[in-house]
């Protein structure tokens, strides 16, 4: 990278999941945009993600392409990136004649915290959850609440410490937390990355203030200091394909423009998409519950599903029944494989979206504009579907959880039906918040203000690094 002393130069690190490194990866692009020199490391598996930007942004973008671990599960992941990629970046770092002034990688990498007090910068936490969800696992990670009736899945856990102290029944905590004890390797993993995270010198959230100010100020409060940056919704304000937003994440497994045709003749408002993320695979029970009810409600549908992958081997997973897109053909579509969820939401025809309530999948709802219908089912997902319906009332509950609470065919028939209905209150308050997204990241918005601050905070490193030359 041709970079000098004027320069400031960031290592980012992505976790290496969709739904992690496409926020991460949006974010690069609004840094470098304000002339910062971003290194991305990425792995080959998910170069793809990364090629594209790399013509239009060099040379303030670069990659650093460091060997793919072969474990897929969560920790045996981070832990093959620690071991596979620490050595290497410590002698990276210490070999550049510019080396970078700060590193920013996803909240499961909290090991880096070690790697930047090694070279003596700062780590900063990128968030690709909301500031409500980060508050919850640093409450639950430090604070060690415990079931107060343990032979019961359905006891409440309250999180008093946190802002309208949330309730979750016990089922819903993190699964290693439960069923874990301290001293063995998973959960010690956990608690430790998330002690790294709350220890580290900044967090970089994709979020809002007017989403999450509650949230955000609270993390200032609980951290002890205000370098907490709320820089979202990163991803791009609209469905632009210059941009690659067809292929945001992957390339669509049914060609986007035959999607968009498909929507073209349809009135608007009056098609629900319907999208579990990047990485879940819904059980035989969801799939019979979700496809029969699409089928009764007799609405217009666009139903994504995720096959299979080598995390679910031996698991029971859900396939779309026999005869099913005959029967709904015409109003229903059915994209097996990737979707393009960006261009479809951006498309008029959509009036409501069926999701899990990741993180990004409800940024990209609110910059749409659309009713969310939830169905959280682990992560920061009951958090998230928490603050959609029961804080901003943008959104209409339809079930939670994988087996737990499966709603009947006629109930998620008739949530579905209330999603596309052009009165209700919950479009009206899902355009208000549209409207705060989209403005957040306008010039004068708040989120564009922050990150302005980041970058100024960046400079101040560099001035600051001058000193010690
Ligand atoms: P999203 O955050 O919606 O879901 P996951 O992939 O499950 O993300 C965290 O990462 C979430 O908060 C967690 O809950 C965890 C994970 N997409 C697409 O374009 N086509 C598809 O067919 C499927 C997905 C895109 C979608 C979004 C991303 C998924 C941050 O669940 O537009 O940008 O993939 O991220």
């Amino acid at each position: 990278m041709a970079s000098s002393q004027d320069h400031v130069h960031i290592l980012a690190y992505p976790f290496p999941s969709s739904g992690h490194i496409i926020p991460l990866l949006d974010l690069t692009k609004r840094l470098v945009s304000r002339g910062i020199y971003v290194t991305v490391l990425i792995t080959p598996s998910n170069l793809p993600l990364l090629q594209p930007l790399l013509p239009s942004h060099a040379p303030f973008l670069q990659p650093l392409l460091l060997p793919d671990p072969h474990q897929k599960k969560l920790f045996p992941l981070v832990t093959a990136t620690r071991h596979l990629h620490y050595p290497f970046l410590l002698s990276w770092v210490q070999s550049l004649p510019s080396p970078p002034l700060a590193i920013i990688s996803d909240f499961f990498l909290g090991w880096t915290l070690h790697l930047a007090r090694d070279l003596r910068l700062p780590r900063l936490v990128f968030s690709p959850s909301g500031a409500f969800a980060l508050s919850f696992f640093y409450s639950l990670w430090r604070d060690l609440p415990v079931n107060p009736d343990p032979g019961s899945a359905d006891s409440l856990i309250s999180f008093p410490n946190i802002p309208n102290s949330p309730l979750y029944p016990w089922w819903q905590i993190n699964h290693y937390y439960r069923q874990k004890k301290k001293g063995d390797p998973e959960w010690d993993f956990h608690c430790e990355n998330m002690l790294d995270n709350i220890a580290s010198w900044g967090v970089v959230f994709n979020t809002f203030s007017d989403l999450e100010r509650v949230y955000l100020n609270h993390m200032k409060a609980d951290l002890g200091h205000d370098r907490v940056w709320a820089v979202g919704p990163v991803l791009p304000p609209k469905y632009d394909d210059d941009e690659g937003s067809a292929d945001r994440g992957g390339s669509s497994s049914v060609p986007c423009d035959e999607v968009m045709t498909w929507l073209d003749s349809r009135p608007a408002c009056s098609v629900i998409y319907v999208c579990f993320g990047s990485r879940t695979v819904l059980t035989s029970r969801q799939m019979e519950v979700l496809t029969t009810a699409l089928e009764v409600s007799g609405v217009q549908f666009i139903l994504s599903v995720r096959g299979p992958d080598e995390r679910h081997v031996g698991q029971d997973v859900g396939v779309i029944p026999e005869e099913f897109e005959n029967r709904v053909r015409g109003r229903g579509l059915v994209i097996k494989g990737w979707s393009p969820q960006l261009a479809i939401l951006g498309h008029g025809a959509v009036g409501s979206f069926l999701t899990h309530c990741g993180w990004n999948s409800v940024l990209e709802a609110l910059i749409a504009g659309v009713v969310m219908v939830t169905w959280p089912m682990g992560a920061d997902q009951y958090t998230n579907a928490k603050l959609i319906v029961d804080e901003m009332g943008a959104g209409l509950r339809a079930a939670e959880g994988i087996t737990e609470n499966i709603p009947e065919v006629a109930e998620l028939s008739e949530v579905i039906k209330k999603s596309l209905l052009e009165n209700i209150t919950q479009r009206v308050r899902a355009r208000e918040l549209n409207e705060a997204a989209l403005e957040a990241v306008e010039p004068e918005g708040s989120s564009h203000k922050e990150l302005d601050a980041l970058v100024k905070h960046f400079l101040e490193l560099r001035e600051a690094e001058r000193c010690f030359d």
